[in-house]
Protein backbone atom coordinates (compact mmCIF):
# COMPACT_ATOMS: atom_id res chain seq x y z
CA UNK A 1 0.00 0.00 0.00
CA UNK A 2 2.79 2.62 0.94
CA UNK A 3 5.85 3.29 -0.81
CA UNK A 4 5.88 0.00 -2.40
CA UNK A 5 7.82 1.80 -5.23
CA UNK A 6 10.41 3.52 -2.73
CA UNK A 7 13.97 3.59 -3.79
CA UNK A 8 16.35 1.44 -1.02
CA UNK A 9 18.50 4.45 -1.44
CA UNK A 10 15.84 6.50 0.73
CA UNK A 11 16.33 4.02 3.70
CA UNK A 12 17.82 5.25 6.85
CA UNK A 13 20.94 2.85 7.64
CA UNK A 14 19.06 -0.80 8.71
CA UNK A 15 19.94 -0.08 12.70
CA UNK A 16 19.19 3.45 12.67
CA UNK A 17 16.34 3.66 15.41
CA UNK A 18 13.51 5.75 15.74
CA UNK A 19 12.41 6.92 19.26
CA UNK A 20 10.34 10.37 21.36
CA UNK A 21 11.01 11.96 24.51
CA UNK A 22 9.51 13.49 27.12
CA UNK A 23 10.43 15.14 30.67
CA UNK A 24 9.19 14.19 34.02
CA UNK A 25 8.42 17.68 35.20
CA UNK A 26 6.80 18.41 31.89
CA UNK A 27 4.56 15.26 31.73
CA UNK A 28 4.02 13.77 35.23
CA UNK A 29 2.13 16.05 36.94
CA UNK A 30 1.50 14.57 40.97
CA UNK A 31 3.55 17.18 42.12
CA UNK A 32 2.62 16.28 45.86
CA UNK A 33 1.34 12.70 45.53
CA UNK A 34 2.76 10.44 48.48
CA UNK A 35 6.13 11.26 49.49
CA UNK A 36 7.72 13.36 46.73
CA UNK A 37 9.86 15.85 47.79
CA UNK A 38 9.47 19.69 46.01
CA UNK A 39 11.91 20.74 43.24
CA UNK A 40 12.99 23.97 41.28
CA UNK A 41 9.83 23.80 38.88
CA UNK A 42 7.60 23.20 41.66
CA UNK A 43 8.93 25.75 43.77
CA UNK A 44 8.75 28.63 40.54
CA UNK A 45 5.54 27.99 39.61
CA UNK A 46 3.62 28.21 43.47
CA UNK A 47 6.15 31.39 44.09
CA UNK A 48 5.90 33.14 41.29
CA UNK A 49 3.00 32.40 39.47
CA UNK A 50 3.56 35.19 36.91
CA UNK A 51 6.66 33.71 35.79
CA UNK A 52 4.76 31.21 33.17
CA UNK A 53 2.38 32.32 30.69
CA UNK A 54 -1.47 32.14 31.61
CA UNK A 55 0.08 31.63 34.76
CA UNK A 56 0.04 27.60 33.35
CA UNK A 57 2.22 25.08 35.46
CA UNK A 58 3.22 21.51 35.73
CA UNK A 59 1.36 20.27 39.04
CA UNK A 60 -1.44 18.23 36.85
CA UNK A 61 0.57 18.54 33.37
CA UNK A 62 -0.40 14.89 31.78
CA UNK A 63 -0.63 13.38 34.53
CA UNK A 64 1.57 11.05 33.26
CA UNK A 65 2.06 10.04 36.94
CA UNK A 66 -1.11 8.22 36.52
CA UNK A 67 -1.92 7.70 32.82
CA UNK A 68 1.75 6.18 32.02
CA UNK A 69 -0.45 3.44 30.27
CA UNK A 70 -1.95 5.85 27.80
CA UNK A 71 1.96 7.02 26.98
CA UNK A 72 2.98 3.30 26.58
CA UNK A 73 -0.02 2.92 24.24
CA UNK A 74 0.40 5.23 22.06
CA UNK A 75 4.67 5.20 21.75
CA UNK A 76 3.42 1.25 20.94
CA UNK A 77 0.72 1.86 18.58
CA UNK A 78 3.60 4.72 16.74
CA UNK A 79 6.27 1.39 16.77
CA UNK A 80 8.78 3.07 18.45
CA UNK A 81 12.05 2.18 19.03
CA UNK A 82 12.93 3.60 22.33
CA UNK A 83 11.20 5.90 24.34
CA UNK A 84 13.53 8.71 26.44
CA UNK A 85 11.63 10.07 29.70
CA UNK A 86 13.14 11.81 32.88
CA UNK A 87 13.17 10.71 36.19
CA UNK A 88 11.92 13.23 38.79
CA UNK A 89 14.95 13.20 41.03
CA UNK A 90 12.65 14.61 43.93
CA UNK A 91 9.79 11.48 43.07
CA UNK A 92 12.56 8.89 43.74
CA UNK A 93 14.63 10.48 46.56
CA UNK A 94 12.65 12.93 48.64
CA UNK A 95 15.23 14.16 50.60
CA UNK A 96 17.21 14.49 47.59
CA UNK A 97 20.03 12.45 48.82
CA UNK A 98 19.87 8.70 49.12
CA UNK A 99 19.04 8.14 52.91
CA UNK A 100 15.26 7.10 51.50
CA UNK A 101 14.32 6.18 48.31
CA UNK A 102 10.41 6.60 47.80
CA UNK A 103 8.42 3.37 47.23
CA UNK A 104 6.01 5.10 45.45
CA UNK A 105 8.35 6.80 42.83
CA UNK A 106 10.51 3.51 42.37
CA UNK A 107 7.06 1.56 41.61
CA UNK A 108 6.01 4.49 38.98
CA UNK A 109 9.66 4.11 37.00
CA UNK A 110 9.39 0.13 37.29
CA UNK A 111 6.25 0.04 36.10
CA UNK A 112 6.88 2.70 32.65
CA UNK A 113 9.97 0.30 32.37
CA UNK A 114 8.27 -2.70 32.31
CA UNK A 115 5.42 -1.56 30.12
CA UNK A 116 7.34 -0.21 27.75
CA UNK A 117 9.76 -3.38 27.64
CA UNK A 118 6.51 -6.01 27.04
CA UNK A 119 5.78 -3.75 23.68
CA UNK A 120 9.19 -4.20 22.76
CA UNK A 121 10.19 -0.77 23.62
CA UNK A 122 13.68 0.15 24.48
CA UNK A 123 13.27 2.99 28.23
CA UNK A 124 16.17 5.76 27.48
CA UNK A 125 16.43 7.67 30.62
CA UNK A 126 17.78 11.05 31.23
CA UNK A 127 18.60 11.33 34.79
CA UNK A 128 18.15 15.33 35.04
CA UNK A 129 15.72 17.47 33.15
CA UNK A 130 15.69 20.98 34.87
CA UNK A 131 13.98 19.51 38.35
CA UNK A 132 16.02 19.89 41.05
CA UNK A 133 15.17 18.70 44.41
CA UNK A 134 14.46 22.00 46.15
CA UNK A 135 16.45 21.54 49.30
CA UNK A 136 19.75 20.91 47.28
CA UNK A 137 19.12 24.39 45.34
CA UNK A 138 18.81 25.87 48.50
CA UNK A 139 22.60 24.95 49.58
CA UNK A 140 23.40 26.42 46.18
CA UNK A 141 22.55 23.57 43.60
CA UNK A 142 24.56 23.37 40.42
CA UNK A 143 27.08 25.49 42.02
CA UNK A 144 27.88 24.35 44.86
CA UNK A 145 30.47 21.64 43.84
CA UNK A 146 29.08 18.76 46.35
CA UNK A 147 26.87 18.65 43.81
CA UNK A 148 29.12 16.27 42.08
CA UNK A 149 28.41 13.81 45.18
CA UNK A 150 24.93 14.36 44.98
CA UNK A 151 23.97 13.77 41.58
CA UNK A 152 26.55 10.92 41.26
CA UNK A 153 24.95 9.18 44.62
CA UNK A 154 21.28 9.39 42.78
CA UNK A 155 22.69 8.19 39.59
CA UNK A 156 23.29 5.01 41.50
CA UNK A 157 19.90 4.61 42.87
CA UNK A 158 18.78 4.84 39.71
CA UNK A 159 21.33 2.55 37.99
CA UNK A 160 20.88 0.09 41.01
CA UNK A 161 17.23 -0.36 40.58
CA UNK A 162 16.43 0.40 36.82
CA UNK A 163 20.03 -0.72 34.90
CA UNK A 164 19.18 -4.96 34.62
CA UNK A 165 16.40 -3.60 32.17
CA UNK A 166 17.32 0.03 31.20
CA UNK A 167 20.36 -0.14 28.86
CA UNK A 168 20.14 4.04 27.84
CA UNK A 169 21.12 6.51 30.19
CA UNK A 170 21.52 10.75 29.84
CA UNK A 171 23.35 11.84 32.78
CA UNK A 172 22.21 15.25 31.63
CA UNK A 173 19.89 17.30 29.60
CA UNK A 174 21.23 20.38 27.88
CA UNK A 175 24.00 21.94 30.36
CA UNK A 176 23.92 25.09 28.29
CA UNK A 177 20.20 25.62 29.84
CA UNK A 178 20.98 24.16 32.91
CA UNK A 179 23.45 27.09 33.52
CA UNK A 180 23.99 29.50 30.89
CA UNK A 181 20.18 30.09 30.40
CA UNK A 182 19.50 29.69 34.04
CA UNK A 183 21.87 32.28 35.60
CA UNK A 184 21.98 34.82 32.31
CA UNK A 185 19.10 35.26 32.37
CA UNK A 186 17.48 34.86 35.65
CA UNK A 187 13.87 33.96 34.24
CA UNK A 188 13.73 29.99 34.68
CA UNK A 189 14.13 27.38 37.78
CA UNK A 190 16.07 28.69 39.67
CA UNK A 191 15.38 31.78 39.82
CA UNK A 192 18.87 33.60 39.72
CA UNK A 193 20.34 36.08 38.02
CA UNK A 194 23.61 35.99 37.89
CA UNK A 195 25.59 36.56 34.56
CA UNK A 196 29.23 35.51 33.45
CA UNK A 197 29.99 34.30 36.84
CA UNK A 198 27.33 31.37 38.49
CA UNK A 199 26.89 30.03 34.99
CA UNK A 200 30.13 28.81 34.52
CA UNK A 201 30.52 27.81 38.06
CA UNK A 202 27.65 25.59 37.05
CA UNK A 203 29.00 24.43 34.05
CA UNK A 204 32.17 23.21 36.23
CA UNK A 205 30.54 21.40 38.74
CA UNK A 206 27.94 19.67 35.62
CA UNK A 207 30.52 18.89 33.69
CA UNK A 208 32.45 16.82 37.16
CA UNK A 209 28.92 15.36 38.09
CA UNK A 210 28.59 14.14 34.98
CA UNK A 211 31.51 12.64 34.53
CA UNK A 212 31.10 11.06 38.18
CA UNK A 213 27.86 9.27 37.08
CA UNK A 214 29.33 8.20 33.52
CA UNK A 215 32.48 6.60 35.64
CA UNK A 216 29.83 4.81 38.29
CA UNK A 217 28.18 2.84 35.47
CA UNK A 218 30.76 2.13 33.42
CA UNK A 219 32.84 0.90 36.69
CA UNK A 220 29.93 -0.88 38.92
CA UNK A 221 27.33 -1.69 36.04
CA UNK A 222 28.34 -1.75 32.56
CA UNK A 223 30.74 -5.03 32.56
CA UNK A 224 27.23 -6.30 33.92
CA UNK A 225 24.90 -4.68 31.59
CA UNK A 226 26.55 -3.30 28.62
CA UNK A 227 24.70 -0.20 28.12
CA UNK A 228 25.24 3.28 26.82
CA UNK A 229 25.69 6.37 28.91
CA UNK A 230 26.41 10.29 27.47
CA UNK A 231 25.15 13.93 28.08
CA UNK A 232 22.92 15.60 25.63
CA UNK A 233 23.75 19.09 24.52
CA UNK A 234 21.19 21.68 22.97
CA UNK A 235 23.17 22.85 19.83
CA UNK A 236 22.25 25.77 17.67
CA UNK A 237 23.75 25.81 14.32
CA UNK A 238 25.53 29.36 13.77
CA UNK A 239 26.26 30.59 10.42
CA UNK A 240 28.05 33.63 9.88
CA UNK A 241 26.64 36.78 8.78
CA UNK A 242 29.39 37.56 6.55
CA UNK A 243 32.60 36.08 5.57
CA UNK A 244 34.22 38.36 7.95
CA UNK A 245 32.65 36.62 10.91
CA UNK A 246 33.98 33.55 10.36
CA UNK A 247 36.81 33.33 13.02
CA UNK A 248 34.01 35.07 15.74
CA UNK A 249 31.29 32.20 14.39
CA UNK A 250 33.94 29.84 15.04
CA UNK A 251 34.42 31.01 18.20
CA UNK A 252 30.89 31.22 19.42
CA UNK A 253 30.25 27.60 18.36
CA UNK A 254 33.27 26.69 20.80
CA UNK A 255 31.69 28.45 22.97
CA UNK A 256 27.80 27.17 23.34
CA UNK A 257 28.60 24.02 22.12
CA UNK A 258 32.79 23.60 22.86
CA UNK A 259 31.86 24.66 26.63
CA UNK A 260 30.42 21.53 27.36
CA UNK A 261 32.15 19.00 24.48
CA UNK A 262 36.01 19.94 24.31
CA UNK A 263 35.89 18.64 27.81
CA UNK A 264 34.38 15.14 27.18
CA UNK A 265 35.09 14.51 23.12
CA UNK A 266 38.54 15.94 22.90
CA UNK A 267 42.10 14.39 23.28
CA UNK A 268 43.42 17.46 25.51
CA UNK A 269 39.68 17.44 27.55
CA UNK A 270 39.65 21.05 29.38
CA UNK A 271 38.13 23.67 28.19
CA UNK A 272 37.87 24.88 24.43
CA UNK A 273 41.32 27.02 24.44
CA UNK A 274 40.58 30.00 23.16
CA UNK A 275 36.98 30.64 25.06
CA UNK A 276 39.62 30.43 28.12
CA UNK A 277 41.70 32.82 26.86
CA UNK A 278 39.03 34.78 26.20
CA UNK A 279 37.15 34.63 29.25
CA UNK A 280 40.71 35.24 31.12
CA UNK A 281 41.48 38.10 29.45
CA UNK A 282 37.82 40.00 30.34
CA UNK A 283 38.17 38.92 33.37
CA UNK A 284 41.48 40.55 34.04
CA UNK A 285 40.17 43.66 32.72
CA UNK A 286 36.97 43.49 34.88
CA UNK A 287 39.44 43.75 37.81
CA UNK A 288 38.37 39.85 38.86
CA UNK A 289 42.18 38.44 40.72
CA UNK A 290 41.13 35.26 38.42
CA UNK A 291 39.22 34.35 35.55
CA UNK A 292 35.35 34.03 35.70
CA UNK A 293 35.40 30.27 34.39
CA UNK A 294 37.23 28.30 37.12
CA UNK A 295 40.47 26.62 36.14
CA UNK A 296 40.46 22.75 35.87
CA UNK A 297 43.40 21.08 38.04
CA UNK A 298 44.98 18.20 35.39
CA UNK A 299 43.50 15.75 37.96
CA UNK A 300 39.47 16.82 36.72
CA UNK A 301 40.89 17.27 33.26
CA UNK A 302 41.46 13.78 32.97
CA UNK A 303 38.38 12.80 35.14
CA UNK A 304 35.98 14.59 32.43
CA UNK A 305 37.67 13.45 29.19
CA UNK A 306 36.00 10.44 27.44
CA UNK A 307 33.26 10.10 29.61
CA UNK A 308 31.17 8.83 26.81
CA UNK A 309 29.74 6.20 25.09
CA UNK A 310 27.80 8.76 21.98
CA UNK A 311 27.60 12.11 21.54
CA UNK A 312 24.41 13.35 22.26
CA UNK A 313 22.51 16.59 20.72
CA UNK A 314 19.32 18.36 20.70
CA UNK A 315 18.13 20.00 17.97
CA UNK A 316 15.49 23.17 16.75
CA UNK A 317 17.13 25.80 15.28
CA UNK A 318 19.62 28.54 13.48
CA UNK A 319 21.23 31.87 14.25
CA UNK A 320 23.69 34.22 11.75
CA UNK A 321 26.77 35.64 13.48
CA UNK A 322 27.79 39.23 13.64
CA UNK A 323 30.21 41.49 16.06
CA UNK A 324 27.90 43.72 18.23
CA UNK A 325 28.04 46.89 16.69
CA UNK A 326 29.29 49.83 19.10
CA UNK A 327 26.50 50.00 22.27
CA UNK A 328 24.11 47.41 20.90
CA UNK A 329 23.10 45.98 23.74
CA UNK A 330 23.16 42.27 23.93
CA UNK A 331 21.22 39.92 25.67
CA UNK A 332 22.72 37.51 28.34
CA UNK A 333 20.96 34.80 27.30
CA UNK A 334 23.49 33.30 23.96
CA UNK A 335 20.47 31.50 22.95
CA UNK A 336 18.19 34.17 21.93
CA UNK A 337 20.21 37.04 20.50
CA UNK A 338 23.43 37.51 22.07
CA UNK A 339 27.06 36.70 23.72
CA UNK A 340 28.32 39.29 25.58
CA UNK A 341 31.55 37.41 26.63
CA UNK A 342 32.71 37.20 23.13
CA UNK A 343 30.52 40.66 21.58
CA UNK A 344 28.78 38.58 19.40
CA UNK A 345 25.34 39.32 17.72
CA UNK A 346 22.88 36.65 16.59
CA UNK A 347 19.89 37.36 14.10
CA UNK A 348 17.90 35.37 11.93
CA UNK A 349 18.02 34.99 7.93
CA UNK A 350 14.61 36.16 6.70
CA UNK A 351 14.35 33.21 4.48
CA UNK A 352 13.67 30.74 8.16
CA UNK A 353 9.94 30.75 9.33
CA UNK A 354 9.56 31.79 12.02
CA UNK A 355 7.62 29.45 14.42
CA UNK A 356 5.61 29.80 17.20
CA UNK A 357 7.76 29.83 19.85
CA UNK A 358 10.04 32.89 20.94
CA UNK A 359 13.47 31.45 19.91
CA UNK A 360 12.40 29.34 17.17
CA UNK A 361 12.49 29.80 13.19
CA UNK A 362 13.37 26.61 10.74
CA UNK A 363 16.34 25.88 9.04
CA UNK A 364 16.89 21.81 8.38
CA UNK A 365 20.42 22.59 6.67
CA UNK A 366 21.75 23.27 9.91
CA UNK A 367 21.48 20.07 11.44
CA UNK A 368 23.50 18.72 8.75
CA UNK A 369 25.70 21.28 8.81
CA UNK A 370 25.91 20.83 12.86
CA UNK A 371 26.49 17.00 12.60
CA UNK A 372 29.39 17.88 9.62
CA UNK A 373 30.98 20.28 12.23
CA UNK A 374 30.88 17.51 15.13
CA UNK A 375 32.33 14.99 12.78
CA UNK A 376 35.39 17.45 12.17
CA UNK A 377 36.06 18.90 15.42
CA UNK A 378 35.39 16.04 17.73
CA UNK A 379 36.24 12.92 15.25
CA UNK A 380 33.98 10.25 14.49
CA UNK A 381 31.59 9.38 16.95
CA UNK A 382 28.47 7.19 17.44
CA UNK A 383 25.52 10.35 17.52
CA UNK A 384 22.30 10.13 18.98
CA UNK A 385 20.07 13.35 18.08
CA UNK A 386 17.95 12.94 21.07
CA UNK A 387 15.51 15.87 19.94
CA UNK A 388 14.01 17.79 17.32
CA UNK A 389 10.57 19.05 16.57
CA UNK A 390 8.12 21.74 16.06
CA UNK A 391 6.33 24.16 17.75
CA UNK A 392 2.78 25.37 16.80
CA UNK A 393 -0.03 26.86 18.40
CA UNK A 394 -2.73 24.91 16.84
CA UNK A 395 -5.55 23.13 18.01
CA UNK A 396 -5.69 21.85 14.66
CA UNK A 397 -4.84 18.17 14.63
CA UNK A 398 -4.15 18.54 10.68
CA UNK A 399 -0.14 19.77 11.20
CA UNK A 400 1.67 19.77 7.76
CA UNK A 401 3.74 22.12 8.92
CA UNK A 402 4.77 19.81 11.83
CA UNK A 403 5.34 16.73 9.21
CA UNK A 404 7.27 19.37 6.90
CA UNK A 405 9.47 20.24 9.92
CA UNK A 406 10.29 16.18 10.82
CA UNK A 407 10.37 15.44 6.85
CA UNK A 408 12.78 17.94 5.98
CA UNK A 409 15.23 17.31 9.37
CA UNK A 410 15.23 13.57 8.24
CA UNK A 411 16.52 14.37 4.84
CA UNK A 412 18.97 16.37 5.88
CA UNK A 413 20.18 13.92 8.68
CA UNK A 414 19.57 10.82 5.66
CA UNK A 415 22.03 12.90 3.73
CA UNK A 416 24.53 13.46 6.84
CA UNK A 417 24.55 9.98 7.02
CA UNK A 418 25.01 8.97 3.17
CA UNK A 419 26.82 11.71 1.68
CA UNK A 420 28.70 12.96 4.95
CA UNK A 421 29.68 9.81 6.34
CA UNK A 422 28.57 10.83 9.83
CA UNK A 423 27.61 7.78 12.26
CA UNK A 424 24.31 9.16 13.48
CA UNK A 425 22.16 6.42 15.09
CA UNK A 426 19.25 7.48 16.96
CA UNK A 427 16.59 10.02 15.90
CA UNK A 428 14.12 11.40 18.62
CA UNK A 429 10.78 13.32 17.78
CA UNK A 430 10.10 16.06 20.20
CA UNK A 431 7.30 15.22 21.77
CA UNK A 432 5.05 12.22 21.78
CA UNK A 433 2.59 14.28 23.70
CA UNK A 434 1.40 18.07 24.07
CA UNK A 435 3.38 19.07 27.38
CA UNK A 436 3.95 21.89 30.00
CA UNK A 437 6.59 23.81 27.54
CA UNK A 438 8.31 25.51 30.96
CA UNK A 439 7.73 29.38 30.79
CA UNK A 440 5.31 28.93 27.56
CA UNK A 441 3.35 27.07 30.18
CA UNK A 442 0.38 24.69 27.50
CA UNK A 443 0.48 27.92 24.72
CA UNK A 444 2.93 26.42 22.61
CA UNK A 445 2.74 22.64 21.44
CA UNK A 446 5.45 19.65 20.24
CA UNK A 447 2.98 16.90 20.48
CA UNK A 448 2.67 13.96 17.91
CA UNK A 449 -0.46 13.77 19.87
CA UNK A 450 -3.04 16.17 21.39
CA UNK A 451 -3.42 16.20 25.17
CA UNK A 452 -6.36 17.42 25.97
CA UNK A 453 -5.92 19.54 28.67
CA UNK A 454 -9.41 20.44 30.10
CA UNK A 455 -10.65 16.33 30.21
CA UNK A 456 -9.43 14.98 33.60
CA UNK A 457 -8.39 11.98 31.77
CA UNK A 458 -6.05 14.00 29.70
CA UNK A 459 -7.11 12.24 26.65
CA UNK A 460 -4.12 12.15 23.88
CA UNK A 461 -5.41 12.06 20.11
CA UNK A 462 -2.77 12.03 17.24
CA UNK A 463 -2.09 14.45 15.08
CA UNK A 464 -1.01 13.92 11.37
CA UNK A 465 2.20 14.21 12.35
CA UNK A 466 1.86 11.28 14.61
CA UNK A 467 0.24 8.92 11.42
CA UNK A 468 3.33 10.03 9.22
CA UNK A 469 6.13 9.63 11.82
CA UNK A 470 4.80 5.94 11.93
CA UNK A 471 5.13 5.67 8.61
CA UNK A 472 8.71 6.89 9.18
CA UNK A 473 9.29 4.17 11.87
CA UNK A 474 7.76 1.36 9.36
CA UNK A 475 9.55 2.19 6.23
CA UNK A 476 12.52 3.52 7.98
CA UNK A 477 12.18 6.04 5.38
CA UNK A 478 11.58 10.20 5.55
CA UNK A 479 9.50 10.30 2.23
CA UNK A 480 6.92 8.30 2.75
CA UNK A 481 3.82 8.48 0.87
CA UNK A 482 0.84 11.47 0.74
CA UNK A 483 -1.04 11.99 3.84
CA UNK A 484 -3.79 9.71 2.10
CA UNK A 485 -2.19 6.80 2.77
CA UNK A 486 -0.87 7.25 5.68
CA UNK A 487 -1.91 3.56 8.47
CA UNK A 488 -4.94 4.99 10.45
CA UNK A 489 -4.12 5.44 14.30
C1 LIG B 1 14.38 21.85 25.00
N1 LIG B 1 15.93 27.88 23.48
O1 LIG B 1 14.27 23.10 25.60
C2 LIG B 1 14.08 20.91 26.15
O2 LIG B 1 14.99 19.86 26.31
C3 LIG B 1 12.67 20.44 26.20
O3 LIG B 1 12.34 20.17 27.53
C4 LIG B 1 11.77 21.46 25.56
O4 LIG B 1 10.42 21.18 25.72
C5 LIG B 1 12.14 21.50 24.09
O5 LIG B 1 13.52 21.81 23.92
C6 LIG B 1 11.32 22.47 23.27
O6 LIG B 1 11.54 23.79 23.69
C7 LIG B 1 14.67 24.28 25.02
O7 LIG B 1 15.38 28.92 23.85
C8 LIG B 1 13.91 25.42 25.22
O8 LIG B 1 16.82 27.90 22.62
C9 LIG B 1 14.34 26.62 24.73
C10 LIG B 1 15.52 26.69 24.02
C11 LIG B 1 16.26 25.57 23.82
C12 LIG B 1 15.83 24.36 24.33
Amino acid sequence: LICADLSDGVKFPPGFLFGSATASYQVEGAWNVSDKGENTWDRLVHSNPDAIKNRDNGDVACDSYHNWRDDVKIASDLGLHFYRFSISWARLLPTGLPDRISEDGKNYYNNLIDGLLEKGIQPLITLYHWDLPQRLQDLGGWTNPLIVEWFADYARVAYTLYADRVKGWITINEPVIVCDFVYNSGIIAPPIKDPGFANYLCTKFLLLAHAKAWRIYDKEFKPKYNGKVGITNHLIWMEPFSNEYEELTENLRHYLAGLYSHPIYTKDGGWPPEIEKIIAENSKRQGYPRSRLPAFTQEEIDFIKGTYDFYGFNFYTSRLVRKARDGETLSNWPLENGCPELSAAMEVHPSWKKTESDWFWINPVGIRKMLGWLKKTYGDMEIFILENGLATKDYNLNDEDRIKYYRDHLEQIWLAITEDGVNVTRYTAWTLVDNFEWIFGYSVKFGLYEVDFEDPKRKRTPRASAKYYKEVIRTHSFDVANKNNYDEL
